[in-house]
């Protein structure tokens, strides 16, 4: 066995001007929960440090935008869970928006080891949302305004005994996160999301949220005998409704814990990583079952063509 204990975070709303001091002694008191209940490793969820940010139109230039995004990590802001972790000798995964020297911006996670080693930095691929402000909605979605898509793909890293994986939020949606992952022999994936229950281009969808966050990261964890990390930041957050039901998701695609609440929430699961090769090596054996040679589609092409 090859057991690992997993946290995952789930975070109530960040108020609008709750400052970074603030959010990360919420962040440390979840650590402390973790430590008290033997966790190696906690998730935090995506954009963790601030309010969801892309549901309000900003001018590019605007300094409330700008101060959303964080310059370096750990900044002097951070540095406290960074030491804290460290000194419990607890790993972590943060989500955060990036500003990079040359004016990049990201929405990002990292991953930082037991003995505070940065292992691994993600920057989201798939961006949901629009890009210019849409009157007629009650709230925006501007994450394609205010993120780039990373061309960086979807890596994994050795870590904390196994094989980590990172994607966030309307990853968890798409199929290719996990099977990428998956071909480079994943063993536990960490997903961040914040998800507003009202979907304005089909409101049909809102009394389905709960169940197809739970129907992809299941799917992607059984069909790549991987486990799932799913942590929200849920709740009501400047008078917009989030998902919470964060869960830790076996390689059988089982739930193994589950948020109760929409606020702050530690949820732990003791997995085994060894767990993965039950399907691994059986029915997902990639080497011995995939016919990538009839995918090509998949590689080649983005939208639909349908025939003539
Ligand atoms: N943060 C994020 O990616 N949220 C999306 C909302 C989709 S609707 C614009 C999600 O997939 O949950």
């Amino acid at each position: 066995m090859r057991l690992i204990t997993v946290g995952a975070a789930q975070l109530g709303p960040i108020a609008r001007y709750e400052t970074r001091d603030k959010v990360v002694e919420r962040l440390i008191s979840l650590l402390h929960q973790a430590s008290d209940r033997g966790c190696d490793l906690v998730v935090f969820p995506e954009l963790a440090l601030t309010t969801f940010f892309p549901r309000w139109y900003f001018p590019d230039d605007s300094p409330e935008l700008l101060a959303y995004f964080e310059t370096e990590m750990p900044s002097a802001e951070t540095q406290p869970l960074f030491d804290e972790a460290k000194r419990l000798g607890i790993g972590f995964h943060l989500g955060y928006a990036e500003l990079t020297p040359d004016g990049h911006r990201f929405n990002t996670a990292i991953l930082v080891e037991r003995d505070g080693t940065l292992v691994a930095k993600y920057r989201k691929v798939h961006i949901p949302g629009h890009e210019e402000h849409e009157p007629q909605r009650p709230f925006q979605h501007l994450e394609r305004r205010y993120f780039e898509e990373s061309s960086e793909g979807f890596s994994v890293w050795r870590a904390f005994g196994g094989v980590m994986g990172i994607a966030l939020c309307n990853d968890r949606r798409w199929p290719e996160t996990y099977r990428v992952m998956g071909l480079q022999g994943v063993e536990m994936i960490f997903i961040g999301y914040n998800t507003p229950l009202f979907y304005a281009p089909d409101p049909t969808q809102d009394p389905l949220q709960a169940f197809h966050n739970h129907l992809v990261m299941q799917a992607g964890a059984y069909q790549n005998g991987t486990w799932v990390v799913g942590v929200a930041k849920g709740g009501t957050e400047e008078g917009v409704e989030s998902l919470a039901h964060s869960a830790v998701i076996a390689p059988s695609g089982q739930i193994v814990a589950q948020a109760v609440t929409d606020g702050d929430e530690l949820i732990t699961a003791q997995c085994d990583l060894d767990w993965c090769s039950h399907y691994k090596n059986t029915l997902f054996n990639f080497d011995r079952y995939r016919r990538p040679e009839t995918y090509q589609l998949i590689g080649q092409q983005k939208g639909v063509i349908p025939p003539l």
